[in-house]
């Protein structure tokens, strides 16, 4: 079904309530659900996607003073956790490669519901994974780990808040569960 459709039957009781009813801006795609079977069970739920880019796999390494002392398995399990809370289904990864990151987002336009992208350094360079964001047509939160506004002048500047539907920065490992939560709230309230 195209834009502005309900991908997938709801089930009445599932997770959260029916969006489908609702007319959804054209950026945003309808809540394309992922099918989850539980004690033989079919529930579908909205599927999120968590993108992660270059030297994020660092984290709790990599200057804590900065980055906090959370490791990057913490960071999936606050993902999972939220995920959980809001009964949608994610999907957590990471790339150094911006072409990987690119294909990532590519492959999300129709099947996806929404992502929250952190692209570490990409952040402040990078138009094609910009284009990206725009050819998919995914809700996409902007996040960073730091508040790149209180750091050095050349992290003042991003390619991909234009077409993001939201920042979320310096709030460390917690600013993932928020910006799930505000996807969230933002596709089944649009
Ligand atoms: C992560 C990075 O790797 C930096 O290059 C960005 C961002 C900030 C973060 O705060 O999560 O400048």
């Amino acid at each position: 079904m195209g834009q502005g459709g309900c991908q997938g039957k709801a089930i009445p009781g599932a997770f959260h309530r029916n969006p489908c009813d609702k007319p959804f801006p054209s950026r945003i795609v309808a809540p394309i659900r992922a099918v989850v079977t539980v004690f033989g069970v079919r529930f579908e739920m909205m599927k999120f996607l968590v993108l992660n880019g270059p030297n994020l796999n660092m984290l709790g390494l990599r200057e804590p003073s900065i980055y906090g002392h959370a490791t990057y398995a913490d960071l999936e399990a606050r993902c999972h956790a939220a995920a959980g809370l809001l009964g949608v289904s994610v999907e957590v990864r990471q790339s150094n490669h911006e072409g990987v990151l690119i294909d990532w987002i590519q492959a999300a336009r129709g099947t996806v519901s929404g992502i929250v992208l952190n692209p570490g350094a990409y952040t402040h360079t990078s138009i094609a994974i910009r284009d990206a964001i725009s050819a998919s047509e995914v809700p996409t939160i902007e996040l960073h780990l730091s508040n790149v506004f209180a750091r050095e002048p050349f992290r003042h500047h991003s390619t991909i808040s234009p077409v993001a539907l939201g920042v979320m920065c310096g709030f460390g490992i917690d600013g993932y569960q928020w910006a799930l939560t505000a996807l969230h709230a933002k596709i089944v309230h649009a």
